[in-house]
């Protein structure tokens, strides 16, 4: 198949444009490479050494024999040279990476919340848009998160997208329906996210268009088969207190002998997933695209739950790392359950990678060969959800 991975320099588009490319696709890369440019902004690097786009692309195909094409476009403000590229490539898929992932930093300012409104909502509309003016039959695969559920649950699973509910009418009616899960998004980063649905739903509904939409929890791991072929591979680990996720920051600051940071009481609870599993759904959702005329596609795309102090507890009994409890700069309930459905890719065929598997191999393997790369001065999260919370820390 012709797939294009929007977004694919970045943190999971990378190593899912080699998984793709190795099974024979032909990939074009659209990206901005705005990350490697908020890596500027933020002043840190990736705790992994990441090569410039082109050397990557070079090194694929020295290793692979196969050619990834690159195109430098921003595709939440450069619509023309967006449909132009898709009219060109003529995808059979899109698989769409490209929006400002990180709930910290879309915390940090109003610039930061506008920027992160403005990239997000604009990159999912303008591939939509674009879907329907190319009149191109293409299968649209989305990574959206977790987040939009919230992380509460009223004594049931989260399902899969919809919601089925009973309504009473006036005249004592029972009505069935499945209706989109209440969004409740915890940081202006998740709310673009809900937004993305509407935008799903709305695309579905009027041109018919194909799309799934994979609810993804949070991804550790750094490295994949493809990734760990060559140096020059190497795939992004991020550690700093804006883009380094719980579980990634926990095992590099054991590496350092940095205290884990657990915010509050650590009892959030969130569901977690390997990136060797992320590549291999978004394998598994490509194989299995909608039919014409289905509604919009959702899959949860997680394979675990855990509790942050658990987790924290689990690296410091394997390791010897210490554990602090630092305030936390979010707004977000100190503790919650979570119970999560995802039979759905279990059902195609995932084979979910566990923590207790992958765990050591992570700490050993690249938190500890790149740890001198590491600035511990960028390891604190200083992105507060209200000002209260800035003033009390
Ligand atoms: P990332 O920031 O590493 O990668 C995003 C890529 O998109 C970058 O290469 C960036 O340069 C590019 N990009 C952003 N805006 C663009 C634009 N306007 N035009 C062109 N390119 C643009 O993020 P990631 O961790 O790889 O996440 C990818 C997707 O997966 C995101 O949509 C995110 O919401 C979702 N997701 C990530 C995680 C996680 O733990 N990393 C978990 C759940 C969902
Ligand atoms: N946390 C700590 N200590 C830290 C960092 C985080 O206790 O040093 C806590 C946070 O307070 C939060 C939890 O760990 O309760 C998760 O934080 P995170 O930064 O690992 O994850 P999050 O902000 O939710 O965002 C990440 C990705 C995002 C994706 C989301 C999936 O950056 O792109 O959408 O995970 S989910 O969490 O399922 O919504």
């Amino acid at each position: 198949m012709k797939i294009i991975i929007v977004g694919g320099d970045g943190f999971c588009g990378w190593p899912t444009s080699l998984h793709l490319s190795n099974l024979g696709h032909e990939i074009l890369i659209i990206d901005n490479l705005s990350r490697r440019k908020i890596d500027v902004e933020l002043e840190v690097d990736s705790l992994t050494p990441i090569s410039p786009l082109s050397v990557r692309l070079d090194a694929w195909e020295e290793v692979s024999g196969k050619r990834i094409a690159f195109e430098n476009c921003d595709v939440a403000h450069n619509y023309m040279r967006l449909l132009y590229l898709m009219e060109k490539f003529q995808p059979d898929v899109i698989v769409h990476f490209a929006e400002q992932r990180a709930a910290p930093y879309s915390m940090k300012s109003s610039w930061h919340k506008r920027y992160t409104v403005d990239n997000n909502i604009n990159a999912t509309n303008n591939i939509l848009a674009a879907i329907v003016e190319s009149e191109l039959d293409v299968h649209l695969v989305h990574l959206g998160t977790m987040g939009v559920y919230g992380y509460g649950t009223a004594g049931m699973k989260i399902p899969e997208g919809y919601l089925p509910v009973k309504i009473e009418t006036e005249d004592g009616r029972e009505v069935r329906q499945e209706i989109l899960y209440p969004a409740n998004p915890g940081s202006i980063y998740h709310m673009t996210k809900t937004q993305d649905q509407l935008l799903f739903a709305f695309y579905n509904k009027n041109d018919g268009l194909k799309i799934t939409d994979l609810h993804q929890g949070i991804v550790w791991g750094t490295q994949t088969e493809e990734t760990k072929l060559d140096e020059r591979l190497i795939n992004r680990f991020d550690y700093d207190g804006d883009y380094g996720t719980v579980l990634n920051r926990f095992l590099m600051q054991v590496a350092v002998d940095y205290p884990m940071t657990v915010h509050g009481t650590g009892g959030q609870t969130r569901a977690f997933i390997h990136l060797q599993d992320t590549v291999k759904c978004i394998e598994l959702a490509i194989a299995s695209p909608p039919q014409r005329g289905e509604r919009v596609r959702i899959l949860n795309q997680m394979t675990e739950t855990h509790r942050v102090r658990d987790l924290a507890k689990l690296i410091a009994d394997k390791t010897g790392g210490k554990i602090e409890n630092v305030n936390n700069p979010r707004k977000e309930d100190a503790e919650n359950d979570l119970h999560v459905e995802n039979a759905r890719l279990l059902g195609l065929g995932l084979e979910p990678i566990t923590l207790e598997e992958g765990l050591l191999e992570e700490v050993t393997d690249i938190a500890r060969r790149y740890k001198d790369r590491c600035d511990v001065s960028r390891i604190p999260c200083v992105s507060y959800w209200t000002d209260g919370q800035r003033d009390a820390d």
